[in-house]
């Protein structure tokens, strides 16, 4: 093996190309500049060896080591300059964007349910006439019960499941207030709807504490059942879009006299009988009857002079009914995937 002094130089020279070429990182080739060039460094360690070299030698050796430092020096900052290109390139193409991918959709809003079908009742009432007419959810004795003939202590009073905000006031347990308030300061005659949130102590899988009715009401000179027939047929009609098999039951509420309860033919089976109608092909949909004397009494309207009729029917189930959603609860929990589809 050839171990002169020049000899050891061209390996040191030539292993040093190597290790330069297969540096992977700046790092890695910052790491071999300090192994060869630095203080402590073998090229530097053969610079401090030219003086101990036999003066024959002398110039030649320095030579060599001069230059193979040169050599490295160079090697090492263009291959610095190499990696530091590459990492460059790296770092760009992992930021690249893909301007063909699709952009990302906006998610729009949507009316709820109840919002849309509320909004539907208004505009089919208002097309035939009726006012609009919104009041408090908090609301007095008076006006919730006493006006409409449901006195204190009187069993009816059971009928409605009532939240109390203190002895003589209460939430709402029907929209009936509104149109009281509507009584007591509009002259007969008058075509109102009430529609609103109202509220019930009462929850299970077909009621919730709060849901939203629309109450009407209409009272002139010459109001007859008939004309409440006629009202809530072209309402159910317009409401489903088709003609409707629909029957008057007679039933009882304290405020009207005659009462009776809505059914209209099941809009699932046409009437053949199906799980949604209990298999006897009706759906029952709203409540009415003739405007009680002591309700016109108790706001002053001569029961001589005028009779009305009245109705109230709940939002939530006529949304269910046109919607085809089958749990009440679903109106309530504000799933996006169940809203957005009222888009
Ligand atoms: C139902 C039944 C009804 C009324 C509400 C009413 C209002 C006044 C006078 C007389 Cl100011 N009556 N409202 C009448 C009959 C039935 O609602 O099942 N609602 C969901």
């Amino acid at each position: 093996m050839n171990s002169s002094p020049i000899a050891d130089l061209d390996r040191l020279l030539s292993e040093g190309m190597v290790e330069i070429a297969n540096a992977g990182d700046s790092a890695a080739v910052e790491h071999l500049r300090v192994a060869l060039l630095g203080r402590q460094g073998t090229v530097t360690a053969q610079l401090k060896q030219i003086g101990v070299q036999p003066a024959e030698l002398r110039r030649e050796f320095g030579a060599a080591v001069n230059r193979i430092r040169d050599e490295l020096s160079q090697a090492l900052t263009e291959k610095a300059a190499a990696i530091a290109e590459q990492e460059r390139r790296a770092a760009v193409d992992a930021q690249r964007i893909d301007v063909t991918l699709p952009g990302r959709k906006r998610h729009f809003g949507s009316l709820h349910p109840v919002t849309r079908t509320l909004r539907r009742i208004e505009q089919i009432f208002t097309r035939a006439g009726f006012d609009v007419a919104y009041g408090p959810e908090i609301e007095d004795d008076f006006h919730n019960f006493e006006a409409l003939n449901i006195p204190k202590n009187h069993p009816a009073r059971a009928m409605h499941d009532t939240f109390y905000v203190s002895a003589e006031t209460v939430l709402r347990t029907h929209t009936s207030p509104v149109q009281i308030r509507y009584l007591e300061s509009n002259a007969p005659p008058v075509a109102v709807i009430a529609p609103g949130r109202v509220y019930r102590c009462d929850s299970d899988v077909t009621h919730t504490p709060m849901f939203h009715q629309v109450e009407g009401l209409a009272v002139d000179s010459d109001i007859s059942f008939a004309d409440l027939k006629g009202v809530l047929v072209f309402f159910l009609e317009e409401f489903f879009e088709r003609e409707l098999p629909v029957r008057f039951r007679p039933s009882f509420f304290p405020f009207t006299e005659p009462s009776a309860e809505v059914d209209m033919g099941c809009v699932f089976c046409e009437g053949a009988g199906c799980r949604i109608c209990g298999h006897n092909g009706w759906i029952e949909v709203l409540g009415c009857g003739m405007v009680h004397t002591e309700v016109f009494r108790q706001v002053g309207i001569d029961n001589e002079l005028f009779t009305g009729y009245a109705f109230g029917l709940g939002i939530e189930r006529l949304a269910m009914l046109r919607y085809e959603v089958d749990d009440l609860r679903l109106f309530f929990e504000n799933e996006v995937s169940f809203l957005s589809q009222f888009a």
